[in-house]
């Protein structure tokens, strides 16, 4: 029987790459979708034109379908949704908000609509408002996040919409795949094992402070200014943590965090750098190629399956 998200998206594997500001340029998305999985170009806070750029030159890398995560905060986002209309990619993926208002052009467009959300009631709208499918993110996710657990999360989606959905938020491995599998998902959106990839770019400090990570590295800041992010503890987090416990101001908070990606993905920063990745960093041991990341992800879900059944 074909898995419902490999039809919809027309993809191998129901593996989705997560839409990682700067980390999930067009040679991520088009390794994962080279790979049988869907590629995820992140649009992040780039300016229209980059993103642009960024559609064109996976279309040289990859004739698979590919997709574009719009992040909803960028103060960009209204163009970079025009330019993602115009470009029209197989997928757009939305983040940090709701996509509602754009949904009727994407589907005239023919793109397939796949917000992220990290509630029920904003599933249940999406799904109303036309979404092809729902990607539930929890807590453990790397990046702006939610309050709920993937655990909890997933099977209240699952119980609220009729589309298919995609867990995503600490999947690492194929007994995460399974456990998404058994909480009724579809499909599997997975970030943080994707940076310690052989095709991604960001730099080699920030791959290996994924590397290093432990179990409870992956911290949460910004809770105060209403914008959660969980990134690798460093400088950063300790000078945010800081701020936060001193009651400073929204835009001093804010300020802290202005090219705190760039520095991480480009400059390999770990002092100053933001290194968002989830909790899953700490599960994530060697860099391998998309390819066998995938491989990985889906290795032997069977026999995990009748692992189960032999416990119980
Ligand atoms: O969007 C993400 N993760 C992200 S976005 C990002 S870029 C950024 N950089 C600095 C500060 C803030 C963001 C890094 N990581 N994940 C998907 C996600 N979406 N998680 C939670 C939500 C969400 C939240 C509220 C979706 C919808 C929503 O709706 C609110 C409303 O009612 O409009």
């Amino acid at each position: 029987m074909e898995n419902k998200i490999c039809k919809l998206l027309g993809i191998k594997y129901p593996v989705i790459q997560g839409g990682m500001a700067w980390v999930a340029t067009a040679e991520l998305a088009a390794a994962v979708s080279n790979a049988g999985g869907l590629g995820l170009i992140a649009a992040g806070g780039a300016p229209a034109d980059v993103v642009r750029e960024q559609i064109k030159k996976a279309r040289t890398l990859t004739d698979k379908p590919f997709g574009v995560n719009v992040m909803l905060m960028s103060p960009f986002a209204d163009e970079v949704m025009q330019v993602v209309i115009e470009e029209k990619p197989a997928v757009v993926a939305t983040g940090a908000g709701n996509p509602g208002k754009y949904i009727d052009a994407l589907k005239e467009a023919g793109i397939k609509i796949l917000p992220v959300i990290a509630s029920v009631a904003m599933a249940k709208k999406m799904e109303k408002s036309g979404a092809d499918a729902i990607i539930a993110e929890g807590t453990e996710a790397g990046g702006h996040i939610g309050e709920l657990t993937t655990m909890v999360l997933v099977p209240q989606v699952v119980d609220a919409v009729s589309v298919p959905v995609i867990a995503a938020g600490g999947i690492a491995d194929s007994r995460g795949t399974a456990a998404a599998f058994a909480l009724g998902a579809d499909g599997i959106q997975v970030g943080t094992r994707f940076i310690c990839s052989t095709e991604c770019i960001a730099h080699e400090n920030y791959k290996n402070a994924v590397l290093k990570a432990k179990d409870r590295d992956a911290v949460v800041t910004g809770r105060s200014t209403g914008a959660p992010v969980r990134a690798l503890k460093n400088k950063l987090t300790r000078e945010y943590e800081r701020l936060e416990k001193a009651n400073a101001s929204f835009d001093e908070i804010e300020q802290l965090g202005v090219g705190g990606l760039r520095r991480a993905f480009a400059e390999g920063d770990t002092d100053m750098g933001s290194l968002m990745a989830g909790q899953s960093a700490a599960m994530v041991s060697e860099i391998l190629p998309c390819s066998e990341i995938i491989k990985d992800l889906l290795k032997d879900v069977k026999s995990i399956a009748d692992g189960i059944k032999e416990k119980i």
